[in-house]
């Protein structure tokens, strides 16, 4: 390939790229070369960030060979390639996972060790690019690294945020944002390609003109910016398969103004660099300001618009022909955020190579699918039309005209029903005219799939119901999964080693082999040799901690884990509450100390800088944990920890030490769950409700494994149409009032009641996520935990089930489902 344009004679030049020995030599011999060439220092005066830089270009030099070849076979191959369009990739250290899919692991570490140098030194330097917020972003990173795995043609596409989701730290129990800036050591596993940007145009107007006597409409900009795509390699679990994820960064079409710079205005001579360069600066949280708002529109076309460009521009062939399209991509729409990419195509395809409409829309809707990953309704991403219009004319066009002929369809097939027709619509009137995103995608995506079976049926019988009832066939499930190799390989290393002795190595790309281990559940050999690599696993964690400033969990401890987005649904309150309430109980006498069961109940979550009461939850949550874990009186048997700035890498430390797992939303509202898979799958037992991936999890691991509490979805449905007042639960039970009370009284606040009123009065009086309802049915499981757990032998063969049976969750077999349901895609060998 490397011959094509030019006519090199030079031998070396006409020989194919070849990657560099895999042996220790070798390796060490690659290593150094960085090093010195790379890094521009010697072994004796580099320091570790020089060493890290130059461990990641050489597990890089080993992988290029085929990533070279992968990205030319995918313009001269047929195969369809899966284009993952998402806004987050939350995807964690790269170096380890780069290492273990290419065999590099033991030759790294000992031709490190020959070097003087200590990998695990040099492995703690890296920073984790966190462009996710959380859930949806970490599916994403499982998605590509399962597609490279199995070998499907994927590229994925999103935006290189200069800052991630910011670092998390605590000023006095409160959460304070510091920005990620992630880069500033250097980024050594992506490769910039500016020949390759593309030119992403904003505002303006539209006009029509006469083509030849066809009369076409033509989109007149106002600005652009530059989309230059940074490319990462994506590399498969030990089949050398190397795919692409190319994310975009933003930069000015023109640097600044040299003329402006000269006459000594330094400011305005870069203010357009500045705002084209506001684009890919930040992640978005989902809660964000109107200006915020604009700009999020901006990231959302940038990038979008910027892949498609590039599919067409670069990844196919010249003279392709466009009605083939859909035989060559589809394009899966991760959430909403990517939706406007559906008028870009028809933009593309009707303005810019001039299809026929209809034969544009066939196309288009063929090359999109749509996932949705949420319930709340405030969470279905709208634009105003004012706002949609203004910055992107021709694309409001565009939908209109998708709009105008889907409500014919709905008026063809129902009749002139003025209340479907206005429900159905793609525009909303109400409170203010704006583009249904959801909408949006669910008429033109080929398929639409909610992230769990709940999830699925939910969006068919209620969030999308008369789109489900015109295209019933247009609406499927395909359930979450995680990426077996990061979750369980990398972050349990002794877990994996005893399930590979026990199965041989298969069930790192074949989950569903950990079945075998059902057998060596009733062996005490084999529980005892489990039991040890937990308690293992909770001592490494709790040098992690202590390594970070942090408190280790308690000895002999049972560790209670609640990690995921801080969010009212998921009711972390509903946590705080159990945790107050058996304070409580042991300080008034209620409870035996001695009965208590000693627990270290930990939390990890940062909250959207805009969501104010999950900031009061943060703070309230620390000032419980220092008072309880400081009380006398609890003997050291309640401790509470909240490491700060929850992130991947510190996943991967409490995953693998966890014993119980709490997945508490109020049910028909988290749309599936993928901590709660990756906590199964090493071995903790869950306490849940009946609410997204949960469901399928209890089936699978059964209901003598699992602690199931609460109402489930049309009991909560039921409870809201009767009327739901919390403050009768509050009356009702007495355990709840005097937690409540006591949280009131100012117990956690050195005496001030003002602090968490606003919280308190919203349990009594709102409740939105009905953590009253569910309490007492909480705290009743919470106490079948303490029972359970005080038979060790009972509990650790539970927890082997547990992994056993969590199989299914792997991302391989949610691709799978992807390929079969809506893909349709294959791998290429
Ligand atoms: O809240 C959902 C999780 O239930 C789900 O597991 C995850 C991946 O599907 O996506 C999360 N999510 C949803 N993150 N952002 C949204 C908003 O649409």
């Amino acid at each position: 390939e490397n011959t094509s344009e030019l006519r090199p004679t030079h031998p070396l030049a006409l020989a194919p790229v070849v990657a560099p020995a895999a042996s220790v030599d070798g390796f060490a011999k690659q290593f150094l070369q960085n090093l010195n060439f790379g890094q521009g220092v010697t072994l004796s005066a580099s320091d570790v960030n020089d060493q890290y830089l130059a461990l990641a270009y050489t597990v890089r030099d080993y992988l290029m060979a085929r990533w070279l070849d992968d990205r030319a076979t995918q313009k001269t191959q047929q195969a369809k390639t899966v284009c993952y369009l998402s806004a987050e990739y939350l995807l964690g250290r790269q170096l380890d996972n780069n290492l273990l899919a290419a065999r590099l692991t033991d030759i790294a570490t000992e031709a490190l060790a020959q070097c003087g140098i200590d990998i695990d030194a040099v492995r703690a330097v890296e920073i984790e690019p966190g462009l996710g917020n959380g859930g949806l972003g970490r599916l994403a990173a499982c998605f590509i690294d399962s597609l490279a795995t199995m070998s499907v043609p994927t590229i994925g596409y999103g935006i290189r945020y200069e800052y991630g989701i910011f670092r998390q730290a605590f000023a006095d129990g409160e959460q304070v944002e510091q920005p990620d800036a992630w880069l500033r050591m250097g980024s050594p596993w992506d490769f910039a390609h500016p020949e390759a940007a593309q030119t992403i145009s904003f505002a303006g107007h539209t006009e029509t003109y006469d083509d030849g006597g066809v009369e076409r409409t033509r989109w007149v900009p106002e600005w652009n910016v530059l989309a230059v795509p940074y490319n990462m390699m994506v590399p498969g679990y030990h089949n050398g398969r190397v795919n692409t994820l190319r994310l975009w960064r933003a930069v000015a079409t023109n640097a600044f103004d040299l003329h402006t710079f000269n006459s000594g205005d330094y400011v305005e001579s870069v203010r357009a660099q500045t705002f084209a360069e506001n684009i890919s600066k930040v992640l978005y949280p989902e809660d964000s300001t109107p200006q915020g708002k604009e700009l999020r529109l901006q990231q959302q076309y940038f990038f979008v618009a910027a892949s498609i460009a590039d599919f067409i521009d670069n990844v196919l062939p010249d003279d392709f022909d466009l009605d083939k399209l859909p035989e060559r991509v589809i394009f899966q729409l991760n959430d909403t955020h990517p939706v406007i990419g559906v008028p870009e195509l028809m933009r593309v395809l009707v303005d810019e190579k001039k299809l026929e409409w209809d034969a544009a829309w066939a196309i288009t809707q063929k090359c999109f699918a749509y996932t949705c990953h949420t319930l709340l309704p405030e969470a279905l991403e709208v634009w105003s039309v004012d706002l949609l219009g203004r910055l992107l004319p021709r694309h409001l066009e565009i939908i209109y005209r998708i709009n105008d002929e889907f409500l014919l369809e709905v008026r063809e097939r129902f009749g002139d029903d003025e209340l479907l027709i206005r429900n159905m619509s793609i525009i909303g009137e109400h409170p203010y005219r704006s583009v249904r995103m959801a909408y949006l995608a669910t008429v033109a995506g080929s398929k639409v799939n909610g992230v769990a079976e709940l999830h699925s049926q939910l969006l068919r019988d209620n969030v999308l119901k008369d789109f489900a009832t015109m295209w019933p066939d247009k609406f499927t499930n395909v359930t979450n999964g995680v990426t077996p190799r990061r979750f369980l390989r990398l972050a349990n290393p002794e877990l994996s080693a005893l399930i590979t002795e026990a199965l041989g190595a298969g069930w790192t790309v074949d989950l569903e082999r950990l079945r075998g281990l059902e057998a060596l559940a009733d062996d005490a050999d084999f529980r005892e040799r489990f039991a040890a690599v937990k308690a293992s696993n909770k001592r490494r964690l709790g040098r992690v901690l202590e390594a970070r400033g942090d408190a280790a969990p308690g000895d002999g401890h049972m560790l209670d884990v609640m990690i995921k987005r801080l969010h009212e649904y998921k009711r972390q309150t509903l946590k705080v509450l159990h945790i107050v309430s058996t304070y409580e109980g042991i300080v008034s006498g209620r409870l035996d100390v001695d009965d208590v069961q000693a627990r270290t109940f930990l939390f990890g979550a940062k909250a959207a800088p805009g969501y104010g009461m999950a900031k009061r939850i943060i703070h309230l949550i620390n000032a419980v944990g220092e008072v309880v874990s400081a009380d006398p009186r609890v003997q050291g048997k309640l401790q509470v920890l909240y490491p700060a700035n929850y992130n991947v890498t510190l996943a991967e430390s409490i995953i693998p030490a966890a014993d119980l797992s709490e997945q508490i939303s109020l049910a028909g509202k988290e749309a599936s769950g993928t901590g709660n898979m990756k906590l199964a799958l090493n071995g903790a037992l869950t306490i849940g409700t009946d609410d997204g991936a949960n469901v399928e999890i209890r089936k699978l691991v059964g209901d003598d494994n699992f602690f199931l509490f609460g109402m489930s979805e049309p009991e909560v449905e039921a409870l809201w149409a009767e009327g739901y007042r919390p403050a009768d639960f509050y009356q009702r039970d007495e355990r709840l009032r005097s937690a409540i009370d006591l949280i009131a009284s100012g117990a956690f606040s050195a005496g001030d009641r003002t602090v968490f009123e606003p919280l308190v009065s919203n349990l009594l009086y709102e409740d939105r996520f009905m953590a009253l309802a569910d309490f007492s049915s909480y705290l009743d499981a919470q106490n079948r935990v303490d029972a359970a757990y005080a038979d060790q032998d009972a509990w650790v063969r539970s927890a082997i089930l547990n992994v056993a049976r969590s199989g299914y969750f792997s991302s391989d077999r949610a691709m799978r489902d992807y390929l079969d349901r809506i893909w349709h895609a294959t791998p290429v060998i």
